[in-house]
C-alpha cells in the first residue's frame, strides 16, 4: 500500500479551500522503549511497539501558508536550500497533500529544542507539520488519524502528537490503520529528563538506514521484538505504579539492548563516542553514591538522563551542563 492510498482513506471526502495560514506546535519525544526496525519502510510501520515521553515546551512550531511557484522553507529564521535533507524530506511529505499540482507551501519552522542538543527534530517537526495541515485545510481529524498521518513522515512523529507518556502500537494491518500512538493517563510531576549534549557533529549513519542495516544483518535482531514486548509491560507497570527504579532500569536496559543489537550489525553501527562512555560511567558512579539517575540514548552520542526532582542537585554535580526538562510541568 502506498502513502497516498492511506491518505485517501483518512482525509475527509469533501475538501475545503485552504485558510490563509495555520500554525501548530508539537513536542519532541524521547523513547523509553525504542522503535528500531520496520516491517514496512514505505509506511514507517514498526516491527514492535514503543513508548516515549514528550518534552513539554521543547519541540517544533510550524506555520504553513499556500504559495505559488515552489515550496519555500525557513528554519529558525534562516531560508533553507531546497536540496538540503530537511527541505527534501519536508517537501516529499507535503507533496502528499497538494490539492492541485501547482499548489505549493511556505513553511516556517522554529525548533525550541536547541539544535545542538542532538534531539531528533524530525519527530516534532513532522507532527507539527501534520497538525498545521489539519488546521490549514480544516480537516478536523482526530488525534489517532493525525498520528497515522504524521507516521508517514517519520515513525517517531506518531508519538509527538501527544503530551506525557505515549505508546505507539505497532499494529498488524498491512495498511497501518492500527499503527498509531496513544497517551497514557499517568502524570508524574516530579519526573525530570536531563539532556546531556556531548557532540553536535553529524552522525555516521542516519537512523533510517541504520535501522534497516540492523534488521538485515544483526544476529541479535531476532530477539529484539521479544525484548521490547517484555520491556513494554514492565515500563507500563512502572509508570502506573510510579515505580521510578523499575522505570529507570527498564529504560536504560532497553536503550543498551538496542545499541547492542546495532553493534552486532555488519558492519557495526556505533553511535557511542568516548565521551558517551565516560558519561555512562558518571551515571553509574552517581547511582553507586545513592543518586537515582538512569540514562537512555538514541541514534547519536548524547545521553538523556532520567531522575526525580529531589535528585537534581546531585545530577548537576555529575553533569554541570545538563539541560533539565520537567515533562509534566504545567
Ligand atoms: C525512537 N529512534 O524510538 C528511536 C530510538 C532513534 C532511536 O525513532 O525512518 O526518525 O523516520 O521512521 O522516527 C528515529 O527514527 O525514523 C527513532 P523514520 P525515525 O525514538
Amino acid at each position: 500500500m502506498t502513502k497516498s492510498e492511506v491518505i485517501e482513506q483518512l482525509l475527509p471526502k469533501r475538501r475545503s479551500a485552504p485558510r490563509a495560514a495555520a500554525t501548530a506546535f508539537a513536542p519532541a519525544n524521547i523513547a523509553l522503549c525504542k522503535y528500531w526496525g520496520k516491517r514496512d519502510a514505505e509506511l514507517n510501520l514498526p516491527t514492535a511497539s514503543s513508548l516515549s515521553i514528550s518534552l513539554g515546551k521543547l519541540g517544533s512550531e510550524v506555520t504553513l501558508a499556500p504559495r505559488a511557484g515552489h515550496d519555500r522553507f525557513t528554519l529558525n529564521g534562516q531560508l533553507i536550500a531546497p536540496e538540503s535533507s530537511f527541505a527534501r524530506r519536508a517537501a516529499a511529505f507535503l507533496g502528499l497533500f497538494r490539492p492541485a499540482p501547482d499548489f505549493y507551501y511556505d513553511v516556517t519552522a522554529t525548533n525550541t529544542v536547541p539544535t545542538a542538543a542532538g534531539l531528533a527534530s524530525s519527530a516534532s517537526g513532522f507532527a507539527a507539520l501534520t497538525l498545521a495541515l489539519n488546521e490549514l485545510f480544516a480537516w478536523k481529524l482526530d488525534r489517532r488519524k493525525l498520528s497515522i498521518l504524521a507516521r508517514l513522515g517519520s515513525g517517531s512523529a506518531s508519538r509527538s502528537l501527544f503530551e506525557g507518556f505515549v505508546e505507539w502500537h505497532a499494529g498488524r494491518a498491512p495498511t497501518g490503520m492500527d499503527s498509531f500512538a496513544e497517551p497514557l493517563a499517568t502524570k508524574w510531576p516530579d519526573l525530570r529528563i536531563g539532556l546531556v549534549v556531548l557532540s553536535d557533529k553529524e552522525k555516521p549513519i542516519g537512523s533510517r538506514d541504520a535501522m534497516a542495516q540492523t534488521r538485515d544483518t544483526s544476529p541479535l535482531y531476532a530477539v529484539w521484538p521479544e525484548t521490547v514486548a517484555r520491556d513494554l509491560v514492565a515500563l507500563k507497570e512502572a509508570i502506573s505504579q510510579r515505580d521510578f527504579t523499575q522505570l529507570g532500569e527498564v529504560a536504560e536496559g532497553n536503550a543498551l539492548a538496542m545499541h547492542a543489537t546495532m553493534l552486532a550489525a555488519r558492519p557495526a553501527i556505533l553511535y557511542f563516542l568516548p565521551e558517551s562512555i565516560e558519561a555512562i560511567h558518571t551515571v553509574h558512579a552517581l547511582r553507586a553514591e545513592g543518586c537515582e539517575v538512569y540514562f537512555t540514548m538514541d541514534a547519536g552520542p548524547n545521553l538523556k538522563l532520567l531522575f526525580r526532582k529531589a535528585d537534581l542537585r546531585y545530577v548537576i554535580k555529575g553533569f554541570p551542563e545538563v539541560q533539565v526538562v520537567a515533562p509534566f510541568a504545567t
